[in-house]
């Protein structure tokens, strides 16, 4: 693993339906990440948090796209294009950078910075497909749009913040997918994308399918982000997330998938940056969702039972 992994705190909602995942860096850090790291053999430094304006002070709709409906998409593009400038610095400066959010618009920021660096796959551990543009989005909430953005699909096309020009469709493997948009099905079944659903994780396994995920990723690209929706998790293991979706993956589910991901790193290197979204302190019981995330990081970055 990278020698030095730099913290960057994301406390932005902007794209979420409602208030508290601005809160999840705070709730990730309590929940014992910097701990967590050091048993992974990790010394990590924070960089603490980028500086947001409230929600309650901006107009969500003072950014709309000429067509369709984002909310939020000014001040979603001033974050991101801060957090890609950090990123692509911390990558520069020789370290691993690990965004916490914050809602899941934050990977719009963390895949353009990192790419920047060369081309980048991605695994997507999400209930969600994140596929939507402003044109086919049910609910103009831009965390359900990160992958649309990165891919510069319809207006995000003309967005040089959102369009990573290095992440292509074929790079990309979907792990654990439950809870699709009936437009986005269409999208997702229609794109180069790899999608391993939660009945592929039923069928296969949990490893065996991080391991074809991570083929999918490394394949024509020089490093891999690893993107952790928490809600990606079944709700009994994650309840602090805004939007859960049942049948998710369990516990030891999650840690295998992790597992896997830093068994592989060890043996080339692949990682090259990981974002950690959409804990909602709020909706949470006694922070344990946010424990898990920084675990599931921790497992990612090696640390092992034995
Ligand atoms: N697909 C829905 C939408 O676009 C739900 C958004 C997903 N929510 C998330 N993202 N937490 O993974 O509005
Ligand atoms: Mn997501
Ligand atoms: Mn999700
Ligand atoms: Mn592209």
């Amino acid at each position: 693993m990278n020698s030095t992994v730099r913290i960057i705190g994301v406390p932005m909602d902007y794209g979420a339906n409602r208030r508290g995942v601005d809160m999840g860096p705070s709730a990730i850090r309590y929940g014992g990440l910097g701990e967590e790291l050091e048993a992974a053999g990790i010394d990590p430094v924070d960089a603490g948090d980028l500086l947001l304006p409230r929600a309650e002070e901006r107009d969500p709709d003072a950014g709309q796209p000429a067509r369709g409906n984002a909310k939020f998409l000014r001040e979603i593009e001033d974050v991101c294009t801060r957090l890609a400038d950090q990123v692509a610095e911390t990558l520069a400066d020789g370290a691993f950078p690990l965004v916490l959010g914050g809602d899941h618009s934050v990977a719009i920021g963390s895949m353009n910075g990192s790419s920047r660096e060369g081309d980048l796959g991605a695994i997507w551990f999400d209930a969600h497909a994140d596929l939507n543009t402003p044109q086919t989005s049910p609910s103009g909430n831009v965390h359900g749009m990160p992958l649309g953005a990165v891919l510069g699909r319809d207006v995000f096309g003309e967005m040089p913040w959102a369009h990573a020009p290095g992440v292509s469709e074929e790079s990309i493997a979907y792990v654990g997918l439950r809870s699709i948009d009936d437009r986005e099905r269409k999208l997702v079944r229609d794109s180069e994308m790899t999608a391993f659903t939660m009945a592929d994780v039923d069928e296969r396994g949990m490893t065996a399918v991080v391991e074809d995920a991570l083929a999918v990723a490394t394949d024509g690209t020089d490093g891999v982000h690893v993107s952790l929706d928490l809600d990606w998790l079944d709700p009994t293991a994650a309840p602090g997330v805004g939007t859960p979706v049942r049948g998710g993956v369990t516990y030891r589910e999650a840690h295998s998938a992790l597992e896997a991901v830093s068994r592989r790193h060890e043996e080339d290197g692949i990682l090259r940056s990981m974002d950690v979204v959409e804990v909602n302190p709020i909706l949470d019981e006694r922070n344990e969702t946010a424990a898990l995330a920084a675990e599931l990081t921790a497992s990612a970055f090696g640390k092992r039972i034995l």
